[in-house]
């Protein structure tokens, strides 16, 4: 009963087939504030609703339930996710999460086997004891996937691109062999956001993000989200975030929508700032391997190519001679550059993943994916390119 009521309240949206992307990001999926003509969504911050009778509302009853602010920012991910149902959840892993519980003991889930450390903790530390099994491995090979496959696996859950590698997957090339195989596809789409690739139109079943890094953009809030089409893994989605209650709250709700508004403008210069930093670092003596989609030599270039609109702004690196002294120098020496976790907010950031994001991953299963001492994470933010560009120099030399 409740179900069916959530989601009608998702069907009240404009219905924006028809609206480019540039203007979905402000108006996709919203509706006319009535009370007073409100033109950003109100923070509804009210825990419960009032009701005529026992059991007679106005379509919302408790707010871990239903919240027409996060109802909002949950038809604004559909919207740009071109699906019929979003989610939003109090993070990116509780997103990940409910994900998991759509699955019972004994069930197979084939995984990237570099993804962002929390999600590789959330599978390994809490998933595999209630018996879920995951097997990591390169995703690009399809013929290896392929050969993983089992009547028990349920899942394959990719990032692209991953973090921190930067490794492209083809969703769509993923997305047959799932539904040759009556497999579910899961996106983490955190890395490219809806601008830049939308999976579900390249055949996933489920797209993620974590919501905190582009899509708020302004690194003030931690949120996920989830969008897809299909009724009935909806409808289970739904009942675990009601049932377990790992939703996110009115103001977070309304942030993430403020930022979507200029997700379009943003991440074109986060494009365009990526491809110049970039270009620097490709002649810098001292860097040896650049990890970037736009990289003719990237593993998968051309994939990137085909899937995503532009080849975004996280750049991995490392220095030549592998010295973790060497970065330790570097994230001192920059001044514009911020030594942080996270990614996506308008200012640039640098991250360590093997003592930071990628902590809690045991050393040799960091080393085999490449995550070594000197490697190093880019967020690259849309100040003036130069500033950036002049920032790694400095620091560099
Ligand atoms: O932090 P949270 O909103 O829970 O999102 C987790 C998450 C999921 N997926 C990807 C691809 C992510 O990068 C993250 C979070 N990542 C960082 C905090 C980071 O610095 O990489």
């Amino acid at each position: 009963m409740y179900i069916s009521r959530t989601l009608s309240n998702h069907a009240r949206g404009i219905n924006n087939r028809i609206m480019k992307f540039n203007t979905k990001v402000i108006h996709g999926g919203q509706i006319k504030e009535k009370g007073y003509g409100a033109v950003m969504p109100p923070i509804y911050q009210t825990s419960t609703y009032a009701q005529s009778e026992p059991g007679v509302h106005e379509g919302y009853e408790y707010s871990r339930t239903q919240n027409p602010t996060r109802h909002a920012l949950e038809n604004s991910i559909a919207s740009l996710e071109n699906a019929k149902y979003g989610l939003a959840f109090s993070s990116g892993l509780s997103a990940i999460d409910a994900i998991l519980k759509l699955f019972k003991p004994g069930d197979e889930i084939i995984s990237t086997h570099d993804l962002y450390g929390g999600s590789y903790r959330l599978f390994n530390k809490i998933y595999k004891k209630y018996g879920l099994k995951f097997i990591f491995e390169d995703l690009k090979d399809l013929e290896k996937v392929e050969k993983l496959i089992t009547p028990k696996t349920k899942l394959i859950w990719v990032e692209t691109p991953t973090n921190p590698m930067i490794n492209v997957i083809d969703i769509a090339a993923i997305s047959e062999l799932c539904k040759k195989n009556n497999i579910l596809l899961g996106v983490d789409n955190t890395f490219s956001t809806p601008y830049l690739q939308r999976p579900l139109d390249l055949g996933a079943d489920i797209v993620m993000h974590s919501g905190t890094k582009y899509l708020a953009g302004h690194s003030d809030v931690i949120i996920g989200l989830i969008a897809l089409n299909d009724e009935k893994i909806a409808e289970n989605l739904f009942f675990i975030q009601n049932s377990s209650g790992a939703i996110c709250g009115p103001m977070d709700a309304f942030l993430t929508l403020r930022g979507i508004k200029t997700l379009h403008v943003r991440m074109d210069r986060h494009c365009s700032n990526g491809e110049k930093v970039f270009e620097y670092l490709k002649q810098c003596k001292k860097v040896e391997k650049i990890y970037w989609p736009g990289l003719e030599s990237h593993p998968n270039h051309l994939v990137a190519k085909k899937q995503m609109k532009k080849f975004g702004g996280m750049i991995s690196f490392t220095f030549a001679g592998n010295m973790y002294s060497d970065v330790v120098k570097f994230t001192k020496k920059l001044k514009v550059f911020t030594l942080a976790e996270s990614l996506g907010g308008v200012e640039s950031l640098v991250n360590h993943p093997a003592t930071m994001t990628h902590a809690s991953m045991p050393k040799k299963d960091r080393e085999r994916n490449g995550i070594t001492e000197s490697l190093i994470r880019l967020s690259v933010g849309i100040e003036d390119s130069a500033d950036l560009v002049n920032d790694l120099d400095k620091a560099i030399n």
